[in-house]
């Protein structure tokens, strides 16, 4: 159902859309989109853009605004390049950058995907600032990327979600766990594509960093199905318990958003609406998702955390009543 039609959608487009494209960029470049997301300190929204370059290979880009809309201050060379020389599994660029605060290290960790003729893989990078950046390396083998870590340890371990490539079959969202975010372990299966038609059963992955509430982690995931056009990508949300997010609560069955605009069906890759990032306003409730549209521009849709947990309450059902 298109969200045109009904006036209850959970994330409305801002107007302004699209928020950032190529023709505000200070060096040349082919697109930007698929952005990690952050409020700085001193309330800057800060989104770490996927950019890719002219010859095809994408590298990291920061983007500043006071108000998260307009206004951006955008860094005037990339902030972090693929650095092939010293991690090979970057030689074909690095990709779609999760941006997660952690308070314990007084450090962001962006989780971003890593890609050379071997497959794409996690890996994370830590920064102080968004100027200076240390490399932890991969965290996974190939094929692996959509991940993001928690914000805070879970019994004591950090925690990370990610999504291997499955067969023909799909491909399933997973959470590792680990003491120092390097040595990765405890690896559990959190949610799997759905069949057949579906809107999610060609693939899934998360979409920006998962969300603490009092009811559990709320994720918002991307769902992939394989039309005779193509790739059709879609949002969904799930809610994952607190102590355990290996443990599914809840998971919506209709796509929350979807591919609607010209700006997200037309583009390098036509059809897809793809979040890497969100912002939460001061009053704790209200979600600024930052998003990739047709892989081709950065676009900004707004809802309520509260309505998205209520949404699940009366639209969602634990996964474990079948895969249909
Ligand atoms: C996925 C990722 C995204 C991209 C999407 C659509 O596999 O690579 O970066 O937005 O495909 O092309």
């Amino acid at each position: 159902m298109h969200e045109m039609a009904d006036k209850s959608s959970l994330l409305k487009r801002h107007p302004g859309n699209p928020i950032l494209s190529a023709t505000d960029w200070p060096y040349r470049m082919n697109t930007v989109f698929n952005a990690g997301a952050t409020l700085l300190e001193d309330g800057t929204t800060l989104l770490l853009c996927r950019v890719e370059d002219r010859r095809g290979l994408s590298h990291l880009c920061a983007a500043r605004s006071q108000n998260g809309v307009d206004g951006w201050q955008i860094d005037p060379q990339p902030t972090l390049l693929p650095d092939p020389e010293h991690y090979p599994e970057e030689l074909w660029g690095i990709e779609d950058p999760r941006v997660t605060y952690l308070a314990e290290l007084e450090k962001y960790a962006v989780a971003y995907t890593a890609y050379f003729i071997g497959g794409t893989v996690v890996s994370i990078a830590l920064t102080e600032n968004f100027n200076e950046f240390q490399r932890l390396g991969p965290v996974t083998t190939p094929w692996n990327k959509d991940a993001a870590l928690f914000p805070r340890r879970i019994n004591g371990l950090w925690a990370l979600i990610h999504r291997p490539l499955g067969l023909d079959h799909g491909s399933h969202i997973w959470i590792s766990y680990s003491k120092d975010l390097i040595q990765w372990g405890q690896h559990k299966l959190v949610l799997m594509s759905r069949r057949g038609t579906w809107w999610d059963s060609h693939k899934i992955g998360l979409s920006s960093p998962p969300i603490e509430t009092e009811h559990g982690w709320l994720i918002i995931y991307h769902g992939v199905k394989h039309t005779a056009d193509g790739l059709l990508y879609r949002q969904g949300l799930a809610l994952l318990d607190l102590e355990d997010p290996s443990k599914c609560l809840l998971r919506g069955d209709e796509w929350i958003f979807s591919p609607e605009e010209s700006y997200e069906m037309i583009g390098d890759v036509g059809d897809v609406v793809f979040s890497c990032g969100h912002t939460i306003a001061p009053d704790g409730d209200t979600l600024n998702l930052y998003y990739g549209g047709a892989d081709t521009c950065m676009a900004l849709a707004t809802g309520s955390i509260r309505s998205m947990l209520a949404w699940l309450k009366t639209h969602g059902r634990p996964p474990s009543e079948g895969l249909e």
